[in-house]
């Protein structure tokens, strides 16, 4: 009587149950392991267009970067000679034009901010 032998043992919804927690202590642990530190950057927010070209932050600057930001261009934060794109780009709209100091994590050239001081 095999099938009745098999109905003692804890059912498949359980197996399963004990699967989906060791997946996802998998994941969490990929997930810990690469994921960066937060940095902090120094610049200043400008609009992927014209990028370097605002990075004396004067009131031209603002202006133009703020004109190419409203017009459809995202927001880039310029840190030195280095250009990083910005992933959440409401973190920086009241910043446009401005120099920064920002709180975030870099995937690449992309920063996600955590934080934005002037
Ligand atoms: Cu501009």
């Amino acid at each position: 009587m095999t099938t009745s032998y098999e109905q003692e043992y804890p059912s498949p919804e359980g197996k399963t149950m004990t699967k989906r927690i060791l997946l996802t202590a998998a994941l969490f642990l990929t997930t810990a392991s690469t994921s960066a530190f937060a940095e902090n950057f120094k610049g200043t927010v400008s609009d992927a267009m014209c990028g370097a070209k605002h990075v004396n932050a004067s009131k031209e600057d603002m202006d133009c970067a703020k004109k190419c930001v409203l017009g459809g261009e995202k927001a880039v934060l310029i840190v030195g000679d280095k250009t990083y794109k910005i992933d959440n780009q409401d973190a920086v709209k009241d910043h446009i034009g401005h120099k920064v100091n920002v709180t975030g994590t870099l995937t690449g050239d992309t920063i996600h901010i955590d934080k934005v001081t002037m």
